[in-house]
Formats: structure tokens, C-alpha cells, sequence
């Protein structure tokens, strides 16, 4: 008998509207149907098929959003290679780590980037360049538009991979997460259910597309009920309010909705459409919560998840599966084991906090070329070991309810952007005058954590703290430089010589 395709474009492909002018795509200047996404895609995937890579190749893309950059990743799929996002805001000396790593076949950037582009791809194996700009032109689109604008879908096996995501390592060196179309497909029919989707759904599409949030969590619920996006090139308050009217279901990182209550012009009348808003990425703060409720009548829908993992747990959708609960992240998606162990790997018991463990169709194979780092992070038995700390239940909660509570793992989300210490200490000390650092998360406003450091002079030296900062953005990323230096005497350590962050934090709080 033949095997139905494992690829997660035909699973997309064969829930599209069986009116394929239906509106798919709606940017503020132009339109594009369901026809139009299995036809650009096609053509998009035909130029990538012409130039002959084995299956599996990779493709890096560091591309500004846009409708085509959509096309691009769906005609990745279909062409069976691997889809590698990267976030625009990585410098040429983060995105040379990437390319070394998974050595792409081809790479895809701003044409702003293209020269440093080809140096990088002649230094680590010669990827071929291509260019795609924020209004989706460039030599890629170039290259695709002269193709057929049909395209038979590689025929792919559940196991294959389709993405690989890098998250940041506590060593400062990011690990690859392999993502297959398995795992893809899994997780987003689990929440086209669990979420209620349907094709008279029109998502507010504001993420960016280059983390598991705005490219998977977003995008294949709204392609899979066959519903429309509204897709803006990134938040703008006024933008949102402009068309929030017309939407019925908007995902967000907790500054989202932050931006969106500072706003007198968000209100009650703007949401009216709305049917859900979901947070994720990051912990929702309860007064977020409850002021986000006392304005608009909606209860904020909190779901918590991972790039190793998609989506894991979220509070329910349908008032009969329970309510809504505020710090809390819900009950395991269907389909999802969680569980909540002691370091011997052994579960605890109701309310008791420890390390949260997962397993699930959902969860990736392992870290790209790096078998020893995904042995450690899976048990013996299979449990994919999160680094995030939580509880099941307790505190009057249902015993399935996880909260997480906090992270094993010294890691500071701002503004849904993870941020891991290591990789900024180890520039930091580089610095002329510096003898040590260390980087903290603290509380922000607008970021939910920001991120900050201190930093102790060499003897005699005095560095400037603003030109520290200055220097840092030549090789990071704008988010991961620290909002704020501090000139510290001496970092405190425990008896272990392990540098205490929590003083630190503390110290920082209180003004030292
Ligand atoms: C921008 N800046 C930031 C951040 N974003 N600083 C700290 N944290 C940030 N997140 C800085 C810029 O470097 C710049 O600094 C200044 O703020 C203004 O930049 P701009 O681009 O204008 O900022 P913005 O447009 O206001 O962006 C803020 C934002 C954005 C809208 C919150 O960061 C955002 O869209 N975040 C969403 C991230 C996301 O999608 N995460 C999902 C990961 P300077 O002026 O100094 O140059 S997926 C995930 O975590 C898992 C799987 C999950 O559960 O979803
Ligand atoms: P990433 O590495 O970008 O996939 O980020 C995953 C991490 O984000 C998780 O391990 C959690 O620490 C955090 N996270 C995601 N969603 C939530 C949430 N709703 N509440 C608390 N933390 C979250």
C-alpha cells in the first residue's frame, strides 16, 4: 500500500479551502489567496529544486518578514531541504557560527547583507547566495519567478527533518534543535483542535518568522484551518489597533500585550471580533492578566513550549475543559507526557517543585552534530530534560495544571528573545580593562527581564561602561547587548567559586 506523504506542505496543502481565491495572506498593499501560496511556493521550491541538492541540504535564511519569505519556507518544505531561520538581528559574527555549524547548501539574506554573505559562504564551503527583501524581491525571487508555478511535493517520511532551530547553549555555543515534519505536523493539528481554529479565523500575524512562535505556532494553525492572516512586518501599536477590529485571534510574546495596554486606544470596542489571545515564550505576568480581563473581558490564553519541543502545555480553550488560570501554563497538550522529577530523574509528587520533563511525538530527535549534548538532555527512558522548573498542581490547582516557576538553566528571556549570559560574558571578558563579568536577568517593564551586567576592572583600569556597550554591538545581536554596565570590585562566589547571580540580582535591585 502506498505511504500517505509525511511532509508537513501536503498536510498544510490538503486542509486549504476548496476556494482557493479565499484571502490567505492580507498585507496593507496587497492580497494573496490560497492559489497564490501553493503557487508562489511551487515556484519558489522549483528554483530550489533546479540547483540539484540532496535532499536534507540546508537553506539559512536571515530575511526580513514578508508574505514571500513565507513561500520560501513552505517551498523548503516541499522541496524536501531543511529550513534554518535566523533572526535579523544577528551580526555577521554570530551568523558565521550558524553556517559553520550546519554548513547550508544555500543561504538567503537582505540584499543589505549580500556581500558579507558571499565572504561567509566562500569561507565555510561556498552556499550559494540568494537575496530576498523586505518587500519580497531579490535574486531569489527572481530566480522563481521564470518557474513552473506547480510542483510535485518531495514525498517526505515523518522522521525527516524539516527545520533545525538554534537555541543558545549555557556554554555560550548554540545547539541545533532538529525539528522533523513529524513533529511539525503533530503539534500543529493538536492545536488546530485544541485551540478551536477554523476557516472564519483571521490571525493578527505580528511575530517575527524566524522563531517557533511566529513561524510555526502561528503560521501552520492559520494555513491548517484554512483561515486568513493578517501579516505585518513586526508590532506596531498603531497598526494593531487598526486591525484588531477585523481579527478574531492574536498570538503575542507578554510585551505584546504589555504595549497593547498602554495604549488608552485599546479597548473593550477593538476587541470586539477577537475570540483569543494567547501569550507565550515567556511567563505572563498575573497583573498582565488581570488588567489585559478588567479592560477587555478576554482572559489572556498562556501556553508554554520550546523550540526542542513546539508546543508542550496550554490553558484550555473551552470554558467546559476548565478556566483559564493566571501563572499557571495549563495541562500537557494531548498527546504530551509531562512530568515533574527530582535530580535523580524520579517524579515528585503533587505541588512539589522540581525539573520538567517531557515526552511526545512533539519532541525533536536531538541537537545537530551533537550527540554527547543530547544524551545528556534526554533520560535513559526517553524524557526530553526541559531546564525549566515547575510544579504539577498544588496550591488548590487541578493536579494536571503545570506552572513553571523558574528555570535550571541560567537563561534570561527579554521580550521573548532568549539570552544565554555565557555567550555575552565571554565577549565581555575579551574587553581591554576587563578582568571578569557576569551577565543577570532583571525585572523590565516593557521586556519582562532585561538584560544587564557587571563588570570588574583589571587593576588601575577604569573602562567606560557605555563604550563597553558600544563595542559589544559590533559582534551581538542589539537585544543581547546589556541595557545596562555596572563596575563591580569583585564578582561574590559561594564556597564552590560558582558566581552567585541571586546576589547579584538582589545587589542590583537594591541600587549596588
Ligand atoms: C528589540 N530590542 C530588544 C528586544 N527587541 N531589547 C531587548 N529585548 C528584546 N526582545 C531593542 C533593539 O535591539 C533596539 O535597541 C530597541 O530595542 C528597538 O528595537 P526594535 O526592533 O524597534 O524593537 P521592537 O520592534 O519594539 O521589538 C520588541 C519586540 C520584539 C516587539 C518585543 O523583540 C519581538 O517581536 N519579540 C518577539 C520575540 C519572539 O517571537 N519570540 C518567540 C521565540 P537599540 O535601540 O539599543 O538598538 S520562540 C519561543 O520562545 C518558544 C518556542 C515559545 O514558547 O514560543
Ligand atoms: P526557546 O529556547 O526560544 O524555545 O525558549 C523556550 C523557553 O521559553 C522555555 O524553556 C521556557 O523557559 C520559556 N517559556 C516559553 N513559554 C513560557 C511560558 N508561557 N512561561 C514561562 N516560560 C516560558
Amino acid at each position: 500500500m502506498p505511504q500517505p506523504n509525511g511532509n508537513l506542505y501536503t498536510l498544510l496543502a490538503s486542509h486549504f479551502p476548496a476556494d482557493g481565491s479565499k484571502v490567505a495572506i492580507q498585507t496593507p498593499e496587497k492580497n494573496y489567496s490560497y492559489d497564490d501560496i501553493d503557487a508562489l511556493s511551487a515556484q519558489y521550491a522549483n528554483a530550489l529544486a533546479s540547483l540539484n541538492l540532496p535532499a536534507g541540504s540546508r537553506i539559512a535564511v536571515q530575511v526580513e518578514k514578508s508574505p514571500e519569505a513565507l513561500m520560501l519556507y513552505l517551498a523548503s518544505l516541499r522541496a524536501g531541504l531543511v529550513y534554518l531561520p535566523l533572526n535579523t538581528a544577528y551580526r555577521d559574527a554570530e551568523v558565521e557560527y550558524f553556517v559553520t555549524d550546519a554548513e547550508p547548501a544555500v543561504l538567503v539574506c537582505d540584499p543589505t547583507r549580500e556581500t558579507g554573505m558571499h565572504a561567509l559562504a566562500q569561507k565555510t564551503g561556498g552556499a550559494r547566495v540568494f537575496t530576498l527583501d523586505s518587500q519580497g524581491a531579490g535574486s531569489l525571487t527572481d530566480a522563481a519567478q521564470a518557474q513552473d508555478p506547480t510542483f510535485d511535493t518531495h514525498a517526505s517520511q515523518a522522521d525527516d527533518l524539516a527545520a533545525i532551530l538554534y537555541t543558545s547553549g549555557t556554554t555560550g555555543r548554540s545547539k541545533g534543535a532538529m525539528l522533523s515534519h513529524g513533529n511539525l505536523s503533530s503539534n500543529a493539528l493538536v492545536l488546530h483542535d485544541y485551540w478551536g481554529w477554523s476557516d472564519q479565523d483571521v490571525l493578527l500575524h505580528m511575530l517575527p518568522i524566524f522563531h517557533v512562535h511566529g513561524l510555526f505556532v502561528a503560521s501552520h494553525a492559520a494555513l491548517l484551518a484554512g483561515a486568513s492572516m493578517i501579516w505585518l512586518p513586526k508590532l506596531d501599536i498603531a497598526q494593531a489597533l487598526h486591525y484588531l477590529p477585523q481579527s478574531t485571534v492574536m498570538m503575542g510574546v507578554p510585551t505584546y500585550y504589555v504595549r497593547l495596554l498602554d495604549d488608552p486606544g485599546f479597548t473593550r470596542d477593538v476587541c470586539r471580533n477577537m475570540r483569543l489571545f494567547i501569550s507565550g515564550s515567556a511567563p505572563l505576568l498575573s497583573d498582565t492578566f488581570s488588567a489585559f480581563e478588567a479592560r477587555t473581558g478576554h482572559r489572556i490564553l498562556e501556553r508554554y513550549g520550546m523550540s526542542e519541543t513546539i508546543m508542550l502545555t496550554s490553558n484550555p480553550y473551552h470554558q467546559a475543559d476548565g478556566q483559564r488560570i493566571a501563572g499557571t501554563v495549563g495541562p500537557a497538550l494531548p498527546g504530551v507526557d509531562l512530568r515533574i522529577t527530582n535530580d535523580k530523574d524520579e517524579p515528585l509528587g503533587t505541588g512539589e517543585i522540581g525539573d520538567v520533563q517531557v515526552r511526545g511525538p512533539n519532541v525533536f530527535s536531538g541537537y545537530w552534530r551533537m550527540p554527547e549534548k543530547t544524551r545528556e538532555e534526554f533520560t535513559g527512558d526517553g524524557w526530553f530534560r526541559t531546564g525549566d522548573m515547575g510544579s504539577l498542581g498544588g496550591n488548590g490547582l487541578s493536579d494536571n495544571v503545570v506552572t513553571i516557576v523558574g528555570r535550571n538553566k541560567d537563561l534570561i528571556i527579554s521580550g521573548g528573545y532568549n539570552v544565554y549570559p555565557k555567550e555575552i560574558e565571554l565577549v565581555l571578558d575579551e574587553q581591554p580593562g576587563v578582568l571578569e563579568s557576569a551577565v543577570i536577568g532583571v525585572p523590565h517593564p516593557d521586556f519582562g527581564e532585561a538584560v544587564v551586567a557587571v563588570v570588574v576592572p583589571l587593576e588601575g583600569a577604569q573602562p567606560d561602561t557605555e563604550q563597553l556597550r558600544e563595542t559589544l554591538r559590533t559582534d551581538l545581536a542589539n537585544f543581547k547587548v546589556p541595557k545596562e554596565i555596572r563596575l563591580i570590585s569583585a564578582l561574590p562566589r559561594n564556597t564552590m567559586g560558582k558566581v552567585q547571580k541571586n546576589v547579584l540580582r538582589q545587589d542590583w535591585s537594591a541600587g549596588s
